[in-house]
């Protein structure tokens, strides 16, 4: 680490792969997490949970469990109703005429999901709790569930809110219907799939945990729990509760991963509040695997027919694209969005396409709710546009690199717009191809694949080449297309007398290394050692706003919140400076900490003397107040797209179905990076995430709308020795809107993968005429469209 101005001077911080500071805790257990923490009188909440998809609440029996031994309470959608706290999710994503019947926070008349919270228990212990739960007697009247959104549309399905007879929440579509039509009745050939975004389960190593603390005497409740947007926590939970806002404090101590799981408010969280106020006690909930499996919002959850126009050039003419999306069985937090906004946009992906038209039908079903997971409409978006460029390259016999290179925005055409309304702000969508593609030596491996045709062995070399809109904002925009929120951050730079700093960020970091980047990039604007500088995130107290960490938005803008107060603090530091100098500001220069006087560098005051008069206040200008300080709430000028070229190489067993990942390369473009290090550890987690939707991960239910994938022993997350060594590399195209240049990388993996494997085990399998097979490619499903299959190699 650089420990003066002139070793500064050598080394920039912002590009260096910084350890880690956050990992020395985290490695040695010292870290605190929620369920480490219980205040004397802490009692434990549990949840009883429906146990049916679809059922009618006929009456439900608390006496039993009222008696149990170190049983406080045990409450019921009636007990919620008189306390006068509205206690229902409201969604955060509008789209126009969205039907919106209430999501309680505890079952009125009716379930519509199994896991959905029917009452609670309150008692000393945990385990008490759950034998208190257990001795609730429901009785149910069990109704036909349904589990799929296409199905659910059907005529004959059942009805799961009376506010929407035909199950369908919104209808909501982009693109020029016409003029696609034209263009798909022009082109030479089309090529059309039907396709699945399956559910995911959220797996973080934490399940979701609160702990809430009603402290009558000062009628203040303080709530600490696993979140990635404590200030949007606050304000879910001040509305259901209808407590004041300024008297909550949200504080996320480590939070053992989100992936999307923890920006949602859903009835757990509240309820644990809730019943702290009604206790006047501190409580605690924390989510068994399995609990958090039924009730945490599950990831995806899309069936879409897609088709592409393409002549015989191999240049794209139109997409036309129906998808249906899975709500679940109420509207969560941002459950709109993902089918709308997160994913229909992205549908062009890397090219250079006139005609869309997308059309979607979001859907109620009797599953749980579904959230944004790591991706949150990009994956699903990337899934069908990569689908299609290959199946597209295959009809014309074209080879898939290619095919994609000819349809590309040019790089001399950026900023983009593309036919849905966004505009792509920056991109060399060639360049990276090119170095994936010397990377993986393609020409090798065609002949290797060629080879081993003859022997009867099965090489597939898939390739994706994705793009993703992060960063979002501005907050106009969010407004005018449904968001209930703003996208913008805010930051705070805060010198100490010492000439230490503290920063402090909306964002909310839960395992993207934060402390770290975030020191990185305040170290260079100040000149301030590293080690000088703390980062705090994640407490509602501190910091003054936040918006939270998803959609890999915290570097792009809540970076960006921190380096323009950073810029402001120098600004007020140099009119200090000018001032204790005896010189005018303009005659001045900053460079790594150091005010000097142009022309005679002996003349000179490092930002950290600066600091020290600032908070003496004895001799400051004219005008200016005592301190060193600024806050900035940063919006975003546009998004941002980062993008990349993934290449999977997989040999694929046709007696048992078996894939053998042989290869993986990613070359990923996230603009200017701030730590390599941290950036590389983003795509391997995320690739590691998108070869589980692609390759082992699938929400499964049966006919009666019971999870059938509810644990770990059930539903396959992928290991450590089930992934190849990744072969990554990186291109740098900045962002030009953003004062780092950098965009997001948090979720590229989850985006790039799973097309990429699926198209490598369709071309491992094109002998067979095997053109699709939907995720996860299981040993099973392969073998079986092997059996299914029209051709003989
Ligand atoms: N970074 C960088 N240079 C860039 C881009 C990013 O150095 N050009 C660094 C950032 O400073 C930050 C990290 O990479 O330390 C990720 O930044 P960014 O892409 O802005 O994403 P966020 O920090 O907003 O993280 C959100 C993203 C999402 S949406 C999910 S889901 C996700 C993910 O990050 N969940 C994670 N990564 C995760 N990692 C862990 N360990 N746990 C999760 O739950």
């Amino acid at each position: 680490m650089p420990d003066s101005i002139e070793a500064r001077q050598a080394e920039k911080l912002k590009g260096s792969p910084v350890e880690r500071r956050e990992d020395p805790e985290l490695l040695t257990g010292e870290a605190t997490f929620t369920d480490d923490m219980e205040p004397r009188g802490t009692v434990h909440m549990a949840v009883l949970r429906s146990q049916y998809g679809h059922a009618r609440i006929e009456s439900i029996d608390t006496s039993a469990a009222e008696e149990l031994d170190g049983v406080l309470a045990v409450y019921t959608a009636d007990d919620v109703e008189a306390s006068d706290a509205p206690g229902r999710i409201e969604p955060i994503w509008l789209l126009p005429d969205l039907k919106r019947p209430p999501y309680p926070m505890l079952a009125q008349d009716k379930v519509r999901y199994q896991g959905q919270p029917v009452a609670v228990a309150v008692a000393e212990d945990r385990y008490r709790a759950s034998d208190a739960v257990d001795a609730i007697d429901v009785t149910y009247d069990r109704l036909e569930a349904v589990t799929k959104a296409r199905e659910a549309t059907d005529e004959d399905a059942p009805t799961i809110h009376e506010e929407a007879p035909d199950n369908v929440a919104a209808e909501w579509d982009v693109g020029d219907e016409e003029a696609t039509d034209a263009a798909f009745e022009d082109a030479d050939r089309t090529v059309s799939v039907d396709l699945v975004n399956q559910r995911l389960l959220p797996t973080a190593m934490e399940p979701r945990v609160t702990l809430a603390n009603y402290r009558p005497s000062a009628d203040e409740l303080v709530v600490h729990m696993g979140t990635q947007c404590p200030h949007l926590h606050r304000r879910f939970m001040a509305d259901m509760l209808d407590f004041p806002e300024q008297k909550m404090r949200v504080i996320a101590p480590e939070v053992g991963g989100g992936f999307g799981s923890k920006d949602s408010a859903h009835p757990d969280e509240t309820l644990t509040a809730w019943c702290s106020l009604q206790l006047e006690r501190p409580v605690k909930w924390q989510a068994t695997r399995t609990e958090a499996y039924v009730s945490t919002g599950h990831g995806r959850g899309q069936e879409t027919t897609a088709e592409i126009a393409v002549d015989e050039d191999g240049s794209i003419q139109a997409l036309r694209v129906e998808t249906y999306g899975d709500l679940g069985g109420y509207l969560s937090t941002w459950g709109p969005l993902m089918p709308a906004h997160g994913y229909a946009l992205m549908l062009p992906g890397q090219y250079d396409v006139e005609n869309v038209y997308c059309e979607v039908k979001e859907v109620f079903t009797n599953a749980t709710p579904t959230e944004p997971y790591r991706g949150a409409g990009r994956p699903e978006a990337s899934y069908v546009i990569e689908r299609l460029a290959t199946l597209a390259a295959r009809e014309l016999d074209m080879e898939p690199t290619e095919f994609r290179r000819k349809n590309f925005v040019p790089r001399d055409d950026f900023p983009h717009e593309t036919a849905t309304g966004l505009v792509y702000d920056s991109g060399d969508y060639d360049k990276t191809l090119d170095r994936a593609l010397e990377m993986a030596d393609l020409e090798a491996l065609r002949e290797k694949q060629a080879d081993l045709r003859e022997e009867g062995r099965y090489l597939g070399i898939g390739i994706s080449c994705y793009n993703e809109s992060c960063g979002y904002g501005p907050s106009e925009i969010i407004g005018q297309i449904g968001g209930q929120l703003g996208l913008y951050e805010n930051g705070v730079v805060r010198f100490h007398p010492s000439g230490a700093v503290t920063v402090y960020c909306g964002t909310s970091g839960h395992g993207q290394g934060h402390e770290t980047t975030y020191a990185q990039i305040v170290a260079d604007e100040l000149g301030v050692d590293y080690d000088d500088i703390e980062v705090i995130e994640g407490d509602t107290d501190e910091v003054p706003m936040g918006m939270g960490t998803y959609g890999s938005r915290s570097v792009s803008v809540g970076g960006s919140a921190i380096v323009e107060a950073s810029r402001e603090v120098v600004e007020k530091a140099g009119t200090i400076a000018a001032h204790h100098l005896e010189v005018s500001e303009e005659d001045l220069e900053f460079e790594d900490g150091e005010f000097q006087v142009a022309g005679a560098p002996e003349r000179s005051m490092t930002i950290k003397e600066v600091a020290r008069e600032a908070y003496l206040a004895h001799d400051l200008p004219d005008g200016t107040s005592p301190g060193l300080e600024a806050t900035n709430f940063y919006d975003p000028e546009n998004l941002v797209f980062p993008f990349g070229t993934h290449i999977v190489v997989v040999e694929v067993d046709p007696d048992t179905g078996e894939i053998d990942l042989e290869r993986y390369i990613a070359v990923d473009d996230c603009g200017n990076q701030i730590n390599p290090k941290i950036v590389e550890g983003q795509v391997h987690g995320a690739i590691a995430q998108g070869l589980g939707q692609g390759l082992f991960e699938g929400v499964e239910y049966d006919e009666n709308g019971t999870l059938l994938t509810g644990s770990m022993q059930d539903y396959t997350l992928p290991k450590a020795l089930q992934v190849p060594e990744y072969e990554t590399d990186h291109t740098v195209t900045p962002s030009p809107h953003n004062p780092l240049g950098a965009k997001g990388i948090g979720e590229a993996g989850t985006i790039a993968a799973p097309p990429a494997v699926v198209n490598a085990v369709t071309d491992a399998l094109q002998p067979f005429g095997i053109d699709h097979i939907d995720m996860p490619l299981t040993d099973e499903t392969v073998w079986q469209a092997i059996q299914n299959a029209t051709a003989e190699p």
